[in-house]
C-alpha cells in the first residue's frame, strides 16, 4: 500500500514539475517585451509591408529555403493582395540532375498548396555543390566574370523541368552558361522586371556559402541598378536559415505535440554576426497557421511537401522552422552613398580593401568579410576619404561604420562639407556597429572625412551611409 502511495505521489510531483517547466518555457517565449513591433504589421494598412499592391521578390538559394523562413510571408502577401514572386537560385542538385528536378517539383507543389501560382515562381537553374568554400555560388562569386564554373554534378548550363523552364531559357531562348556574368545578368533582369518594393534574401551571416553569397550578389545587383536609376530604393529583409549555432541546435526543436513558439535568439548571434537581435523584424504567422497544434499548422504541411529533404530527419530539423513567427533584419537602400565617386588618401590594393568598398552596401569587414571594407595603407591620423556627387543633395544624416576589427579604431574625425561647414565626431564604435550623425539639413555635393586620431595601424571604414532629408524625416 505504502509503495503504491509513493508511486502515486512521485507521479504527481513529476507531473507538476513537467507542467512547471512547460509554463516557464511558455513564459519565456511571449512577446511581452516588444508588443509594439509585432502589432506594427497591420497588413490591411496600405503603407505596410506585404499589403495590397506592394511588390515583393523572395530570393531562395535552394528549393525549401523559401518555405523554411517565408511561408508566413508568402501567405500574408497572397491574402492581402501583394504581388509576390519567388525566385529559386539553384536546383539543389548536389545529388544530380534527377534530384534537382525532383526538388523543383517539390517547390511547385508546396507553393501550390499555399496558393501561389506557378507563374509567380522563377527557377534560375544554377548548380548546387558543397556546403563549404567549394559551394557553387561561392565559386561563381569569386570567378572571373566570364569564366565557366563547372558543377561536376550537372554540367555547365542552367536547366529546369519542361513544365517550369528556367529563367534564362524563357527569356533568351537558350540555356545560360554557368558564369558570373550570366548569373548577374539573370538576377538583375529579374529584379528589374519585378521592381520590388521589398526583397527577401538569405542573410550575410548565414553559414552556408550559397546563402551569404546570394546576399552579396543581391546587394551588388541592387547597387548597380540604383546607380543606373537612383530612384530605385528597395527595402531588403535578410533571413537566417543556418546559424553559427549549427543546425543541430538552431532553430530549437519543437516540443512534441506542442503549440507554436517564437524563434529564439541563436547563442552565437552576438559573437559571430553584426545582427542585433533586438532589431529583428517579427512577422507573426497568419492566425490560421499559428493557433493550432504544430502538425496541423499550414506551415508544417507546406514543409512536408519537400519530401526529398526528409523534413523529419535529424530530430525533425526542417520542421523546427515552424514557429509562431518569422524573423528578418531590415536594410534600406535609400541612402545615396553608392551614387558618389570616392577618393581616398590611400587604399590597400593588394587585399582589395579599396575606397569604393566603403560604399558597397555591406557594413562589415575583416575578419569576416575583408573584401567589403576600406583599409588604408598603414595610415592613422590624417587618413581621409571623400565622397563626391554630380548633383547637390539635401542631407541630414551620415552613418559611419568603423573597421570591425578591434585593433584599428578611429577615435576622432572631422567631416568637412562642400557648403563650408564641418562636424567633429568622437570615437566610432570600435566593433563596427553604426555611428549615426544627424544634423540640420545641408545642401552639399561632396564631403570629406579626415581622421584626427586613431588606434591601430591601418584605419579605414567598413561602410558610409548618406541619408537625404526626404527619406529621413525623423
Ligand atoms: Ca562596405
Ligand atoms: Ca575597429
Amino acid at each position: 500500500m505504502l509503495t503504491t502511495f509513493s508511486i502515486f505521489i512521485s507521479i504527481f510531483l513529476i507531473g507538476g514539475l513537467v507542467y512547471f517547466i512547460y509554463r516557464q518555457q511558455t513564459k519565456e517565449t511571449t512577446y511581452d517585451t516588444q508588443p509594439e513591433r509585432v502589432l506594427f504589421y497591420d497588413f490591411t494598412n496600405p503603407n505596410s509591408v506585404l499589403s495590397s499592391g506592394k511588390k515583393i521578390l523572395l530570393l531562395a538559394p535552394h528549393e525549401d529555403d523559401e518555405a523554411l523562413m517565408c511561408t508566413g510571408i508568402i501567405s500574408h502577401a497572397l491574402t492581402n493582395g501583394a504581388d509576390i514572386k519567388v525566385a529559386v537560385i539553384s536546383n539543389g542538385d548536389k545529388k544530380g540532375r534527377k534530384a534537382g528536378l525532383t526538388r523543383i517539383r517539390e517547390t511547385l507543389k508546396a507553393m501550390e498548396y499555399l496558393g501561389l501560382p506557378s507563374s509567380n515562381i522563377i527557377f534560375l537553374g544554377y548548380g548546387d555543390t558543397e556546403k563549404n568554400s567549394n559551394s557553387f555560388m561561392n565559386r561563381l562569386y569569386n570567378a572571373e566574370t566570364d569564366t565557366t564554373v563547372v558543377s561536376s554534378y550537372v554540367g555547365t548550363q542552367t536547366y529546369s523541368t519542361p513544365e517550369a523552364p528556367e529563367y534564362h531559357y524563357q527569356k533568351h531562348g537558350v540555356h545560360g552558361t554557368y558564369n558570373r556574368a550570366t548569373f548577374r545578368q539573370d538576377l538583375e533582369e529579374i529584379i528589374e522586371e519585378c521592381r520590388p518594393d521589398y526583397i527577401f534574401v538569405t542573410s550575410l551571416y548565414d553559414t552556408h556559402p550559397d546563402h551569404f553569397i546570394l546576399y552579396k550578389f543581391t546587394v551588388e545587383s541592387i547597387i548597380h541598378l540604383k546607380r543606373n536609376n537612383p530612384e530605385f530604393s528597395p527595402i531588403m529583409y535578410e533571413y537566417l536559415i543556418h546559424s553559427h549555432d549549427g543546425d543541430d541546435h538552431w532553430p530549437a526543436r519543437n516540443p512534441k505535440n506542442g503549440f507554436l513558439t517564437p524563434f529564439s535568439k541563436p547563442n552565437t548571434l552576438d559573437t559571430h554576426t553584426l545582427l542585433d537581435w533586438e532589431k529583428r523584424e517579427i512577422f507573426l504567422l497568419p492566425m490560421n497557421m499559428q493557433n493550432v497544434p504544430l502538425s496541423k499548422s499550414k506551415k508544417y504541411v507546406t514543409i512536408s511537401k519537400y519530401r526529398s529533404q526528409k523534413p523529419a530527419a535529424n530530430n525533425k530539423y526542417l520542421y523546427s522552422y515552424v514557429k509562431r513567427d518569422e524573423i528578418f533584419w531590415k536594410k534600406d537602400f535609400s541612402n545615396i552613398a553608392c551614387l558618389a565617386s570616392v577618393s581616398v588618401s590611400s587604399e590597400n590594393e593588394s587585399t582589395n580593401q579599396l575606397g569604393i568598398k566603403a560604399i558597397d552596401g555591406i557594413a562589415d569587414g575583416y575578419p569576416r568579410f575583408p573584401n567589403n571594407e576600406w583599409a588604408t595603407k598603414g595610415e592613422t591620423s590624417g587618413a581621409w576619404i571623400q565622397l563626391s556627387w554630380l548633383q547637390t543633395y539635401t542631407i541630414n544624416k551620415i552613418v559611419l561604420y568603423d573597421r570591425p576589427n578591434l585593433n584599428d579604431h578611429i577615435t576622432s574625425a572631422v567631416l568637412t562639407f562642400s557648403d563650408g561647414s564641418l562636424i567633429k565626431t568622437g570615437p566610432l564604435p570600435n566593433n563596427g556597429s553604426a555611428c549615426e550623425i544627424s544634423f540640420p539639413t545641408k545642401k552639399i555635393n561632396w564631403f570629406k572625412l579626415t581622421v584626427e586620431s586613431a588606434e591601430g595601424s591601418n584605419v579605414g571604414l567598413a561602410e558610409i551611409e548618406v541619408h537625404e532629408e526626404k527619406n529621413n524625416a525623423n
